[in-house]
């Protein structure tokens, strides 16, 4: 199996472009709500038909699985697609959203890339190779101590009948650390754990698609990926990612 990277670039980087002439037009768009705090627009539809069309084109060995369209049938190795990661805050008109592409093979992520078209920045990693950002390497943070620390959170998880909505949580960690953002774009939020512009992330109630690309991201910069037990591995219903200085002082807060 062999994929292009610079390729995927290229195609990623054009439906960014796709996404910002939408955004550019925001007044003129469609924006529903799917579910209650659960809104689509009619970018995130045209980004996902665009990828899917490209990606799937250009590997048909690979299955789709996007937010939008749902999943091709079962296959064991597929593209993992959010088009807009933060459509809230798309909506608004504000900078702080993302597309997300991640690959994975035999259930392991083996390329991920998340960009933001209102900051261009571009992210990506592959597996084993380290993680870029707009063409330069990037590590995690060397911050050791949790207060000093700068931590991320989203509330997808604050819906009624979820008994665990965060908020406990996020009082326990604010407390103690320096910095708190609630940003709005889980994809991008890891990549900033990644570019150590964040010491620790964590969020509940995610779905792969969600965090596949940016897991990948941030492990290859450093990172540590688990749940809040301290799990290894990518669980998007309970994902923290921390720079792995800051691990074993937030683990007891979670
Ligand atoms: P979205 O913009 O693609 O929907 C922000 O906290 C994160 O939660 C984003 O990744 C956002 O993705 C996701 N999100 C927003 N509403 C959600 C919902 N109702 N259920 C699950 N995830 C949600
Ligand atoms: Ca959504
Ligand atoms: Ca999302
Ligand atoms: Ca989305």
């Amino acid at each position: 199996m062999s994929i292009s990277t610079s390729d995927l670039e290229r195609v990623i980087r054009e439906a960014g472009v796709i996404a910002l002439d939408y955004f550019k037009a925001l007044k003129h768009i469609e924006i529903t709500k799917k579910a209650p705090r659960d809104f689509v627009t009619e970018a995130d539809v045209a980004v996902e038909a665009f990828l899917k069309k490209e990606l799937t084109g250009r590997y048909p060995q690979f299955g789709f699985w996007g937010e939008e369209s749902g999943k091709t049938e079962n296959q064991s190795s597929r593209w993992v697609v959010d088009p807009i990661d933060g459509t809230h805050s798309f909506s608004k008109g504000q900078y702080f959203w993302s597309l997300s592409v991640a690959l994975e093979i035999e259930g392991e992520m083996e390329f991920g890339a998340v960009y933001a078209p209102a900051f261009d920045d571009y992210y990506w990693a592959q597996k084993g190779q380290g993680a870029y950002k707009n063409g330069e390497r990037i590590h995690v943070s060397s911050e050791t101590n949790l207060a000093d620390a700068m931590v991320s959170t989203g509330f997808a998880c604050l819906r009624s009948y979820l008994t665990d909505n965060n908020l406990a949580r996020f009082c326990r960690i604010a407390q103690v650390t320096a910095g708190q953002r609630r940003l709005g774009s889980a994809a991008l939020d890891l990549c900033l754990v990644a570019d150590a512009q964040v010491d620790a992330f964590w969020e509940q109630e995610l779905n792969l698609y969600d965090v596949a690309a940016g897991a990948l991201i941030a492990k290859e910069a450093g990172a540590t990926v688990t749940d809040f037990k301290g799990n290894p591995g990518i669980f998007p219903k309970q994902i923290l990612v921390t720079n792995g200085k800051v691990l074993d002082q937030i683990l007891p807060l979670m």
